[in-house]
């Protein structure tokens, strides 16, 4: 992340520059990198953003998938790939240009979200960009012959999710399956990400990465520059394909923290988020994007979303005080029912528009209305709070019954009230100096006399405290 005149403007009102600010804009750091899923943001309305983004410090922007897809109404059907043509619901070729372009000069990079695992689920029809398929057929891209025959279930769906086979093999949603060990599937796949390489893509989301076999994402791999990153969605839950396995490959999305900062504010016990190594699912930290949501767990129930407000930003200054995985924010739209997207006629996405302050349009959940979580008023200063802790480690941990609190060697302290209940007279013993210290969330001052911090901390409120 960097900084900018701007962004400390913005997120502190001048006042970081006592606080004795260091740039790190070399650092190489995984960790020191943060991105945000814009979901379903077009093209354009990205490229507005992007402006925005780079003075907040946010390194990278991931994509909604953008190849040529089924039509409807349904925010989903983008993952049901047509052919790889750049003519989607979120705008043209020339406007995805357009917005590597712009996003580029703003120090922001693009990472796709590729769907290279499957095609379509929907039995026929007309795509995005004019092309007629049918299912197992598309035009001069795949046929029959390029996908799975699953022999391990009658239907040719997942049954077992244990079976790394029929997880590999099998139908995931009904969605035609590829057969990635084939050399010319793989290259139809090379080339899509290649195309995207060269229009100035940084790396890729790989939706449904635990449902290709090792082996073939190897030597998809293998064929593309070697300074693309990959984040692979990898959901825990089938042996032999759990994150841990992926690593070889790229990055994991870290699911098992989205989990535990939703039972952490949900439930309103607080505890410090487990990141070691010992499960088979939880990845190193310099190989995880972490993340409070993203499209799926929002729908589903299983992470934090926009419907608990206070919550969310709680959760997100958490994610971004704490010291494992690169970051990735989220910000998406509110919806009323599982399927919807705001959309115009032609099943193109409305253009995203922020209000001058987040949290107006934060906490107007009408059905469409861009939400803007990037935006929320913690986020720009807890990256300062993340850039200026860069490197010290989480130590003395504590918790209350509502309250979690951990410093960041010697020069930050974080707490968070993680209860709906407001705390006042809140008193945590410190090891850190005593002397005045500045609250980068709130801008004010607070003092640690006597190895005690004092504060009130209102329903999910958070501090984040360096010194001065
Ligand atoms: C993913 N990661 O592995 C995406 O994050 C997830 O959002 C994708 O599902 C999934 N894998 C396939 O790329 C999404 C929606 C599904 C939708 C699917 C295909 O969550 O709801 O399925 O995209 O568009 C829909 C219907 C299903 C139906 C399927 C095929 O909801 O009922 O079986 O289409 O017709
Ligand atoms: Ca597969």
């Amino acid at each position: 992340m960097r900084f900018t005149l701007k962004q400390l403007t913005l997120a502190l009102i001048g006042v970081l520059a006592l606080a004795g600010c260091s740039s790190d804009a070399d650092s190489d750091r995984f960790e020191d990198q943060v991105g945000v899923q814009m979901f379903l943001w077009n093209f354009n309305s990205i490229a507005q953003e992007c402006e925005y983004l780079g003075d907040a410090g946010i390194d990278w922007v991931l994509v909604s998938p953008p190849q040529e897809h089924i039509q409807g109404e349904q925010w989903w059907v983008g993952y049901q790939a047509v052919s790889y043509q750049l003519e989607s619901q979120l705008g043209t070729k020339s406007e995805f240009e357009t917005m590597v372009k712009t996003c580029g000069d703003q120090g922001v990079e693009i990472y796709v979200d590729a769907v290279i695992n499957h095609m379509t689920g929907n039995s026929e029809g007309v795509g995005t960009a004019g092309t007629e398929y049918a299912k197992y057929e598309y035009g001069d891209l795949y046929t029959r012959a390029d996908f799975h025959a699953c022999t391990q279930t009658l239907d040719s769906q997942i049954a077992d999710w244990t079976s790394v086979a029929q997880v590999q093999e099998c139908e995931l949603l009904n969605l035609a399956d590829l057969r990635t060990e084939d050399e010319s599937v793989r290259a139809k796949i090379v080339g899509y990400l290649q195309s995207l390489v060269d229009l100035g893509v940084t790396g890729f989301r790989i939706d449904a990465a635990k449902h290709i076999a090792l082996a073939d994402m190897e030597a998809i791999k293998a064929k593309l520059p070697a300074t693309i990153k990959y984040i692979q969605e990898v959901v825990p839950g089938t042996p032999g394909a759990e994150p841990l396995d992926y690593l070889g490959i790229g990055d994991i999305f870290g699911f098992d923290l989205a989990y535990q900062l939703a039972s952490i504010f949900t439930q309103q016990v607080a505890y410090l988020p487990d990141t070691s190594t010992e499960s088979p699912w939880v990845t190193p930290s310099n190989q995880t994007v972490v993340m409070v949501s993203n499209h799926d767990t929002e729908r589903n129930g299983q992470a934090i979303n926009y419907s608990q407000p206070a919550q969310f930003e709680a959760a997100t200054a958490l994610m971004l005080a704490l010291d494992y995985g690169q970051p990735m924010l989220y910000s998406s739209f509110a919806f009323d029912s599982y399927d919807w997207a705001p959309k115009d006629e032609n099943g193109r996405m409305l253009d995203a528009k922020c209000a001058q302050s987040s949290a107006i349009y934060f906490a107007n959940h009408e059905a469409g209305t861009w939400l803007c979580q990037h935006r929320m008023n913690s986020v720009n200063s807890m990256i300062a709070f993340r850039d200026e802790t860069s490197g010290k480690p989480v130590t003395n941990p504590q918790t209350s019954d509502s309250v979690l609190s951990f410093e960041r060697g010697d020069i930050g302290f974080f707490a968070v009230n993680v209860t709906t209940v407001d705390q006042s007279g809140v008193e945590i013993s410190t090891g850190l100096a005593d002397g005045k210290y500045l609250d980068f969330i709130s801008g004010k001052e607070i003092e640690i006399l006597g190895g005690v911090v004092k504060t009130d901390l209102v329903a999910n409120q958070a501090i984040a405290l360096i010194r001065r």
